[in-house]
Order: C-alpha cells, then sequence, then structure tokens
C-alpha cells in the first residue's frame, strides 16, 4: 500500500545502551520519512492499550514491565509499503533468530530484550500511532531529493 504509517518504538533496552541514533539512522537511511517523534515514558495503561492483542498470555507482565521500565522514543515513519520495510530492517521477533543486517539480529540477543517495536500491518501502525501521537505532533512535509528515493513521488 502506498503511503503506509507505522509506528516504531525505541525499547528501553535499546535506550539504556545508547543504541536509539543507531536504530532511527537504519530506518531513515532506508527513505522512510520521519513523520513523527517523540522521548517519553510509557506507563501502565499506554503499554495495556499498546499491549492489548498480548494480554493473558505468559510473557505479558513482563512486557509491560519491560516498556514500562525506562523512557523510550516513539517515532512514526511514513513511505510506500513502510510497514514491511520497516519490518524486514527490524528482524523476526526474537533476535536470536533474527538474520545479520537487521536491527535485532545485529544488536540484541533475546526476545525480552529486542530493542524496537514496529507495527505489524498498516491498520496497526494507525491504531498504535494514534495511541502515542495526537495528529497535531504528525508533521506534514516532504523532501526536496523526494525523486531520488522514489521513482513517483
Ligand atoms: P513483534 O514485536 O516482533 O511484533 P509480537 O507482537 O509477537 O512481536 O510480540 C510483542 C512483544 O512481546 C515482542 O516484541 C516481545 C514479546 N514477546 C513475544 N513473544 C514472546 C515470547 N514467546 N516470549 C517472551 N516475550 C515475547
Ligand atoms: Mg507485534
Amino acid at each position: 500500500m502506498a503511503n503506509e504509517r507505522s509506528l516504531v518504538l525505541v525499547k528501553p533496552d535499546a535506550m539504556q545502551r545508547g543504541l536509539a541514533g543507531a536504530v532511527l539512522q537504519r530506518l531513515e537511511n532506508r527513505g522512510l520519512l520521519l513523520i513523527g517523534l517523540k522521548l517519553m515514558r510509557v506507563d501502565q495503561d499506554l503499554a495495556s492499550r499498546h499491549y492489548a492483542e498480548h494480554e493473558g498470555k505468559p510473557f505479558f507482565a513482563a512486557l509491560v514491565d519491560y516498556i514500562t521500565s525506562s523512557p523510550i522514543i516513539a517515532a512514526v515513519f511514513e513511505g510506500d509499503s513502510a510497514t514491511s520495510a520497516i519490518r524486514n530492517s527490524v528482524g523476526v521477533t526474537n533476535p536470536s533468530q533474527a538474520a545479520a543486517g537487521t536491527i535485532r539480529g545485529d544488536f540484541g540477543l533475546e526476545v525480552g530484550r529486542n530493542l524496537v517495536h514496529a507495527s505489524d500491518s498498516p491498520e496497526s501502525g494507525e491504531r498504535e500511532l494514534a495511541l502515542f501521537f495526537t495528529q497535531e505532533e504528525l508533521v506534514q512535509w516532504s523532501r526536496d531529493n523526494e525523486r531520488w528515493i522514489s521513482e513517483n513521488p
């Protein structure tokens, strides 16, 4: 789908390890357009809503503890097929299985310390970004080099 929007979270472990810039740079380098960015803490309520699909699973409590344990960076990236492009750059859920060259494959070892969240569908992206950003916080803009990133900008 053209012009999808995806929520990316730089999770507490990536923040504590000083990897926020490296995570965001990889997505920026691909040509994805950054349209929202904030440093924040996730509280229990936001964590529960964001991870609602995982409520009841054995790892849910640990997941909420992890995401609320330290500040995070929330980002929204926009682009053609942004969801799959970002998921491919992030790597599979368990870093021990993630391909080298992906964020999780290059920086992580354990599923409970997998550095980054990325929306799994355009619909999830819209639902999730609305939990973290108001409409006014998202910035509509285009780059002067857009035609060198996209054949049909
Ligand atoms: P992803 O973050 O790749 O979209 P997910 O949506 O299935 O993965 O799960 C959300 C998070 O929950 C994931 O980033 C880490 C944690 N998680 C998932 N499966 C897990 C498991 N089997 N054991 C422990 N934590 C898990
Ligand atoms: Mg997910």
